[in-house]
């Protein structure tokens, strides 16, 4: 026999065995197709894409443990429509299912402007709707609570503390919730692509759109007229009429979006890429024309200085973010941030004559200050542990900065503005991760969740640090202050 043809045999036999192991898998992924088609696809979509349930793709599901996907089919999801399959499903079935939802899809999935027309929803027409607020309140003054453990949100007065009204919201809310210049609207995003608008005077959610699969957050424009929507899946911006949530424009992008932000004093929206080394920018007028910036890294996470002049981002990979003249478009400088900043959660405010620039960190237990006119690091300190969010308010001598991750995750530092060391420590309920604080519009009061399923919204007095009021809440995550978030304080995300 020639060498060819024994080579080719043995692949043969090779081959030959591995045919059983094919078939099985093949016959797995039929099978878990059925029975996906016959447990799953009402709920969620033929295509996975989400129905009354969320989308159950690789994209959509990446912040769930496989082992925990298991738990929630064999025991339904409290809190939602998702029931327990314990009885119908054995565990083979549930691993295929898991094994198979976490698959990416033969084809890739699509969501036209078409699609997100089709799930447009006006629930009530904004002029048959009062223009007086049907409760008593600074309307100025008021927060809304998003509590992630049953997906609904809290108005809450922010004079007396009292909630005002709870209502249910989409699944999985995601980023800061944004209002409308006057206060009376408040948009919110969640995961799953899913924009809704809610009008807080009448207590009632009015449209809702799905403008994505997979949605990073939105954006609302400074004058109020249009909402941008960033999408992981598919690839794109989508451009709304804030009137009634109907898709102006889809712009196509080069693989995922960070994030989208507004730029009040620039009139524009602007976003950077995961996968593409660039900024985008859109101005808040037709013909939204994109106007692109090459930068030399990736932009996972970015901040703006206070007159958006310009925009410091980094990769969640490298060990330093890089400073972009968006007028320019040039790189201006590079500032060393090993540890994965996470400089969307950065606050500003002015200490020694100058505006700094305070980040915590993702991977690294500190904070570092960047002085915003020569981009220098001017200090890092050590923190009980990685943090995700800081707070401060004009009126409050303290920039509040939680230990989100690690064994520490009971305890908030508060730092002194003027000394740049950590003031206070306070430990609000032992064991039970504390996060995300938001001032009221006076800065006399910080909010802070007790982020649990059985958690609690504090309230303390700023300065004394006396707790004033804790209000029982499921999972409450962000806090967002209309006046703050309005008037784009310093101490505030935007
Ligand atoms: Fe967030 C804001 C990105 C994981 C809760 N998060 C944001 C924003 C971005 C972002 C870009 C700003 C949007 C805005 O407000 O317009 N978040 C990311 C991630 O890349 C990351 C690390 C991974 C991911 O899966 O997306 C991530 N985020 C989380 C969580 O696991 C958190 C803790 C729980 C959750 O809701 O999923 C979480 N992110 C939040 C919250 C905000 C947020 C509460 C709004 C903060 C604010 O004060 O404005």
């Amino acid at each position: 026999m020639t060498l060819p043809n024994r080579l080719f045999l043995l692949a043969l036999f090779n081959f030959t065995l591995l045919l059983p192991a094919i078939t099985i898998a093949a016959d797995d992924s039929n099978s878990a197709k059925q029975l996906y088609t016959q447990y799953c696809s009402s709920c969620h979509g033929a295509q996975r894409l989400g129905g009354m349930g969320p989308a159950l793709l690789p994209g959509n599901l990446s912040r769930l443990r496989k082992p925990d996907a298991a738990r929630v089919i064999q025991s339904g999801r409290a809190a939602t429509q998702m029931p327990p399959f314990a009885h119908t499903l054995n565990n083979t079935q549930t691993d295929l299912l898991v094994n198979y939802i976490y698959e990416e899809p033969d084809t890739p999935p699509e969501w036209t402007l078409t699609d997100i027309q089709s799930t447009q929803q006006i629930h009530f027409q904004q002029d048959q709707l009062s223009s007086q607020p049907v409760f008593q309140a600074d309307l100025q003054n008021l927060f809304i609570v998003v509590e992630l453990g049953d997906h609904h949100a809290t108005l809450l007065d922010g004079d007396t503390f009292n909630p005002i009204h709870r209502f249910a919201t989409r699944f999985a809310l995601h980023g800061g919730p944004k209002y409308s210049p006057d206060g009376r609207y408040v948009y919110f995003a969640s995961r799953d692509g899913w924009i809704s608008k809610f009008d807080i005077y009448n207590l009632k959610t009015v449209a809702e759109i799905r403008a994505g699969i997979n949605t990073r957050n939105m954006a609302v424009s400074f004058d109020g007229r249009f909402a941008m929507v960033a999408n992981y899946l598919p690839h794109n911006l989508v451009l709304l009429d804030t009137e009634t949530l109907s898709p102006i424009k889809v712009i196509p992008v080069n693989g995922r979006v960070s994030a989208v932000y507004t730029a009040p004093p620039r009139n524009s929206f602007i976003a950077a890429l995961k996968d593409d080394k660039t900024i985008l920018e859109i101005p808040y007028r037709a013909p939204f024309q994109v106007r692109s910036i090459s930068t030399d890294e990736y932009l996972d996470d970015f901040f703006f200085d206070p007159d958006y002049q310009h925009l410091i981002g980094a990769s969640r990979e490298g060990d330093r973010g890089q400073v972009i003249h968006l007028d320019s478009g040039k790189a201006i400088a590079t500032v060393p941030l090993a540890g994965m900043p996470h400089l969307g959660s950065g606050i500003s405010w002015h200490y020694q004559g100058k505006t700094v620039m305070a980040t915590p960190h993702l991977k690294e237990g500190k904070v570092s200050f960047i002085d915003m006119s020569n981009w220098k690091v001017i200090k890092q300190i050590d923190t009980l542990g990685p943090g995700f969010f800081m707070r401060s308010h004009d009126n409050s001598p303290y920039a509040w900065v939680d230990v989100f991750f690690g064994p520490n995750k009971d305890a908030v530092h508060l730092i002194d503005k003027q000394t740049l060391e950590i003031a206070h420590t306070l430990k609000p309920e032992p064991g039970k991760t504390a996060a995300h604080v938001e001032f009221t519009k006076d800065g006399s009061h910080a909010l802070l969740s007790i982020w649990e399923d059985d958690g609690a919204v504090i309230v303390y007095d700023s300065r004394t640090l006396r707790e004033v009021k804790r209000l029982p809440m499921r999972k409450p995550s962000g806090k967002y202050n209309v006046y703050n978030k309005t008037h784009y304080s310093a101490g505030t995300s935007h």
